[in-house]
């Protein structure tokens, strides 16, 4: 299989880098930490490692040396499409090269091959509650596939060097199910349906999830999920859903167990939900002015929320400093196909005067739009309007970057996580030393 060779060909020469950090320099000091950063949820500080992505503020989350406008543009298109196929992206976080047409099929292939999903999980999502969130139901069919972990199985016979090989197989097996289980919880939760969705071994993976989502304009919204799993497939290591899978991956659970505990992360207020917030306030913009408001009303509008003690949603990042490349990719998307729109006229004006305002205010460290500021406009212009669900859409696309991170780390036999505790009496201690007056010389 064509990740397996290209994976095993690099291997011998980052096992040699591994060694020689872990070696030669481990006395090296990298960064220093302050208080400020213990007590400020570890912000910035410069200790995980990855090579499938990384964010620069100047230029957004570069995937493997690429970010998003060249991503796009390089990786090999689906046909009769302008969208890259997912399958070439999923070779290009894993190999870190651009694939061939070829390559990047020959991933699509490898996910028809093994999308079938057991019944039981299906008969599982069925018999819980029907209010349960679809994120719960989503994490539930993830940890109920984990008896076919090859991982788990081979555990035990298995040596530390090969870990890596099994932890492909579960990736390739996990992520090919993904769009079958999220289209299956959108039908029978929206709209009562109980038919196990079939993945087309000829369709590529965004036609198949179009497909089995049952929306109405196909074509389109096979377009806007190839795009969507992309933009939204890693964001370096030290989100939540990223590193709770390199964490709970660290202690060799396998792929399964690793990114059920990330998808539960995923669906926390402050990760996954912000996108759903945001198209809920263009909405209540569009609500409250029948339509698209003028600048000036929504200049005011804008004000007002910043008054009433929230913030606007879409809007700021914790590290980039410039309009989020993924909100850009999402908004030439949708500006090149639905125009005029009236959610999309309006995060267009938005985009125009939201920056201007939160410059006024003077917090905001980036007053540009971050990705959620558009992604969920887009869904609901496809007729996808159940907010709850967008979180599924995003695990399906972080799954991508999280499982060739969890490949990588298996591959080169990281160790447990276990970063070391203090207690507040001697973080208070440290304080205290510091402002003691340097002796006289
Ligand atoms: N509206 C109002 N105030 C904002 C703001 C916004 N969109 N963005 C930042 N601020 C405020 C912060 O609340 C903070 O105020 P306080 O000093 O009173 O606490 C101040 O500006 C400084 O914040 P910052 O350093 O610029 O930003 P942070 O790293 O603390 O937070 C983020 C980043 C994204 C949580 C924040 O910009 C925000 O709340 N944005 C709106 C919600 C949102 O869009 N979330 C999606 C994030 C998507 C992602 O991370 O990928």
């Amino acid at each position: 299989m064509i990740l397996h060779e290209k994976i095993a060909a690099q291997l011998p020469s980052w096992r040699d880098r591994m060694r020689s950090l872990a070696k030669e320099h481990a006395d090296v000091v990298v960064d220093h930490v302050t208080v400020g950063q213990i007590v400020g949820g570890m912000r910035d500080i410069k200790s995980l490692l990855t090579d499938v992505s990384f964010v620069d503020p100047a230029h957004g989350i570069i995937f493997r040396g690429l970010p998003i406008p060249e991503l796009l543009k390089k990786l090999p298109k689906a046909r009769g499409g302008k969208m890259p196929l997912v399958g070439g992206l999923y070779y290009l976080l894993m190999i870190g090269e651009v694939p061939t047409r070829e390559q990047a099929l020959e991933v699509e292939a490898e996910w028809a091959k093994r999308a079938e999903v057991p019944d039981y999980v299906f008969k599982m999502l069925k018999s819980m509650p029907k209010e349960t969130h679809p994120m719960t139901l989503f994490s539930q069919a993830v940890l109920a596939l984990q008896n076919s972990s090859v991982f788990a199985h081979k555990y035990h016979e298995m040596k530390k060097d090969v870990y890596w090989e099994a932890a492909l197989e579960d990736s390739l097996n996990l992520t090919a199910k993904l769009p079958v289980i999220a289209a299956y919880i959108y039908r029978m939760k929206y709209f009562g349906e109980n038919k196990k969705p079939k993945y087309n071994p000829k369709q590529d993976y965004g036609m198949n999830f179009a497909r089995m989502m049952k929306v109405a304009d196909k074509k389109g919204y096979a377009e806007l999920a190839r795009l969507y799993f992309i933009l939204h497939s890693d964001h370096e290591s030290g989100n939540v859903s990223a590193h709770t899978m390199h964490l709970v991956g660290s202690a060799l659970s396998d792929p399964y167990l690793s990114f059920s505990a990330a998808l539960n992360g995923l669906a926390g207020p402050l990760h996954g939900l912000a996108n759903q917030e945001c198209l809920g306030w263009l909405i209540d913009v569009k609500n409250k002015f029948g339509g698209v408001p003028t600048r000036d009303e929504l200049y005011k509008f804008s004000w007002d929320t910043l008054n009433s003690g929230h913030v606007i949603p879409g809007y700021g990042h914790a590290v980039l400093r410039v309009p989020d490349p993924r909100y850009m990719a999402q908004m030439e998307f949708a500006k090149k196909r639905f125009p005029d729109d009236d959610l999309v006229r309006l995060a267009d004006m938005v985009f125009d005067v939201v920056p201007q305002v939160l410059k006024e205010q003077g917090k905001a460290k980036n007053p540009a739009p971050n990705v959620d500021a558009i992604s969920g406009t887009l869904q609901y212009y496809y007729g996808v309007r159940e907010f709850d669900f967008y979180t599924v859409l995003f695990g399906i696309g972080r799954a991508l970057g999280v499982t060739a991170n969890y490949v990588w780390a298996r591959a080169l036999g990281w160790p447990i996580e276990r970063p070391k505790s203090l207690t507040t009496k001697m973080l208070e201690d440290v304080v205290a030393k510091a402002a003691q007056p340097a002796p006289a010389s």
